[in-house]
């Protein structure tokens, strides 16, 4: 895969401490486009970003990851996508490993919950309870997956360009699970690699009671879709 076949997408919201940090590693591991989508973060995150030449994809407001991610898939000409977290939890180190398996799949997924990845072993239980028994409960209703959540991933610009209109809805940090579904449901061909998730060091988190109300949603409106097509 060349240099210009590989966007690298990174959603940020008050990721001033880690965006540079982060940027300065990726180049140090590949060659790739880096874009920045940034919600006029008021620490001024976007104003680092520039100053490190990769292009800035600006928000006026706080509109949530997905909708972050997919004008950043939008803006993008590459015939691959990857997404990663802005906070260092996601190592650039493993980019080479997402490039060589994306050769021959559609999707390749980061995962924390196969041999040889894995979770920050100091955290807290409420956090540790939430990942694994959320992937748990998704996979119970919408098929069994590893790491539904993992936000690691390389896409397929074809995967894009066939989910993007059915998750338009789910601008948060559902749109995780309602991007894999989706193409899940479209046969493409997903793998996974293991990744060890790291605890972000600088910032704080952005996770809130959001992803759990809208997941639910998006769960109950996929299982009532299916029912009213059979
Ligand atoms: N543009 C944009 N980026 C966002 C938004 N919400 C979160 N992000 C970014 O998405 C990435 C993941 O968010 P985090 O807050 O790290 O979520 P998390 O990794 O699940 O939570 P922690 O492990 O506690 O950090 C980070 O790079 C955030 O800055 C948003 O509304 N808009
Ligand atoms: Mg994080």
């Amino acid at each position: 895969m060349q240099k210009e076949d590989i966007s690298i997408i990174i959603p940020t919201y008050n990721e001033r401490e880690n965006i540079g940090i982060l940027i300065d590693k990726i180049r140090k591991y590949i060659k790739a486009d880096i874009l920045v989508v940034d919600d006029n973060s008021p620490d001024g995150t976007a104003i680092v970003a520039k100053k490190k030449k990769v292009r800035v994809l600006m928000n006026k407001e706080k509109k949530g990851l997905g909708y972050a991610y997919l004008k950043g898939m939008e803006n993008c000409r590459s015939k691959v996508f990857i997404q990663m977290d802005a906070d260092l939890s996601h190592d650039p180190k493993d980019l080479r490993r997402f490039i060589e398996k994306i050769e021959e799949n559609d999707m390749v997924l980061g995962s924390r919950y196969i041999k040889g990845g894995s979770i920050p072993k100091d955290w807290p239980l409420h956090r540790r309870f939430i990942s694994i028994y959320g992937n748990r409960f998704i996979s119970l209703f919408l098929g069994k997956q590893s790491d539904w959540s993992t936000g690691y991933r390389a896409i397929r610009r074809e995967v894009y360009e066939k989910v993007k209109d059915d998750i338009k809805d789910f601008h948060g940090y559902t749109y995780q699970i309602a991007f894999l579904n989706e193409a899940r449901k479209n046969h493409f061909k997903i793998s996974e690699i293991p990744i060890a998730f790291k605890d972000r060091t600088r910032g704080k988190s952005k996770l809130g009671k959001e992803y759990l109300i809208n997941t639910i949603k998006y769960i109950l409106k996929e299982k009532i879709k299916k029912k009213s097509t059979v």
